[in-house]
């Protein structure tokens, strides 16, 4: 089913009770590019409808109705991690009893488990931990890679390549080259936080830098490889903080055209040392993903991940700048470990049914945003 919505489809109808939204809705009518102020100004401006018609007037320009959805598994194959970051409530320290480490049978065997919807991706994250050397990843895509041939691999984040790399003694470049080798096939977008040096000191000081994030992401880029970016917002960031890291995104996306999707995550404060700041509102999660979409200029993608979101505010970021819901997952340790009550997965068919009813057209897609084609427990991709 699609929806007409012809409000949104003509530019000139732009209304707002903000004047300070005029010259940004000429900007963005123009097809001109934001800058920081402009930025600062969205953030700011009491008309959240107004802010998400602009996002949803690019949204339709660069995708129409069409939303995305695919069909993945998380894996996390560590919570073990030498970081004590405040954000996080996943991450243990060695010999912590709530810590756990799979061996190489068990992450191919969660890899197998829930394998029935033909996944198409294995997102692959976890604790930097302080024992296990690089072959252990290396073995742990191959592995996948021999047992499941046709799905993508989209494993480990900028902080984590980092951090192999310094254990392993290599630079980032030979690191990235040996997962290359080893199956990975590009990255998730986690680990940027926030860029700014005194939030990111405060909340995640134990993690490699804001300009060190780039940095890997811009080798990874220059080798092939896609990646995503995360931003992670609702702590103690203001909103020049947010409006400056989308900006630094940006300038490398300008640079190396290797980011695919934008991800805002909301910081879910329970079981975490910063566990009496308040849970973000759905305006602010609403707000996010619309002055995300209108930033990013040159990121193809917005993602409003369900499960952080959830599918109810997620749904609803359809309207306002997203294009794309992320996947089945079918396991969620990070959020739910940090107390998000969103359920572990979702089918193909809730995701489509959220999709349809917010109007749009869901396509799913594999990782690289080509269109699947499925029959029964196997895929095809259109290339
Ligand atoms: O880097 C950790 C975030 C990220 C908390 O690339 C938290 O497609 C909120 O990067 N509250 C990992 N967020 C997850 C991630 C991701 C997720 C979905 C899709 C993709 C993709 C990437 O999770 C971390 C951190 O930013 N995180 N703890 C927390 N308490």
């Amino acid at each position: 089913m699609s929806v007409e919505t012809p409000s949104s489809r003509n530019p000139s109808a732009f209304q707002s009770h903000d004047p300070r939204l005029a010259p940004i809705a000429a900007k963005v009518q123009a097809g001109e590019r934001l800058d920081f102020a402009d930025g600062v100004a969205l953030y700011g401006s009491a008309d959240v409808l107004a802010v998400g018609w602009l996002a949803n007037h690019v949204r339709e320009r660069m995708h129409g109705d069409v939303t995305y959805f695919n069909v993945n598994r998380h894996i996390n194959p560590t919570n073990v991690c030498v970081a004590a970051c405040k954000l996080c409530a996943f991450g243990r320290k060695k010999g912590d009893s709530a810590g756990y480490t799979m061996a190489l049978e068990e992450a191919w065997e969660t890899a197998a488990s829930g394998y029935s919807e033909a996944v198409t991706e294995f997102h692959i994250v976890g604790g930097l931990h302080p024992d296990l050397p690089l072959e252990y990843f290396l073995d742990l895509v191959k592995g996948l890679k021999e047992r499941f041939p046709k799905v993508h691999i989209k494993a480990f984040t900028m902080v984590e390549v980092a951090y192999l790399a310094r254990r392993a003694k290599l630079t980032i470049e030979q690191t990235l080259v040996k997962l290359r080798d080893a199956g990975v096939d590009s990255m998730p977008g986690g680990g940027a936080e926030i860029f700014a040096a005194r939030v990111r000191s405060i909340i995640c000081d134990h993690k490699i830098d804001g300009e060190e994030w780039l940095e890997t992401a811009r080798l990874a880029h220059k080798l092939g490889f896609k990646s995503n970016a995360t931003m992670l917002y609702g702590h103690i960031e203001n909103d020049s903080d947010r409006v400056d890291h989308l900006l630094k995104l940006r300038a490398l996306q300008d640079e190396t055209g290797g980011f695919q999707t934008f991800i805002p995550l909301a910081f879910h404060p329970e079981n975490t040392a910063l566990d009496h700041l308040p849970v973000t509102t759905g305006l602010t999660d609403i707000r996010q993903i619309a002055v995300s979409r209108l930033l990013l200029d040159n990121f193809p993608h917005i993602k409003a991940y369900w499960q952080m979101m959830t599918p109810k505010i997620a749904q609803i970021a359809l309207r306002f700048g997203a294009d794309d819901l992320d996947g089945t997952v079918i396991e969620e340790k990070i959020y739910h470990d940090a107390g998000a009550t969103t359920p572990q997965g979702m089918t193909r068919k809730q995701l489509c049914r959220l999709i349809t009813e917010a109007g749009r057209v869901p396509v799913e897609r594999d990782t690289l945003y080509r269109a699947v084609t499925r029959t029964e427990e196997s895929f095809t991709v259109a290339v």
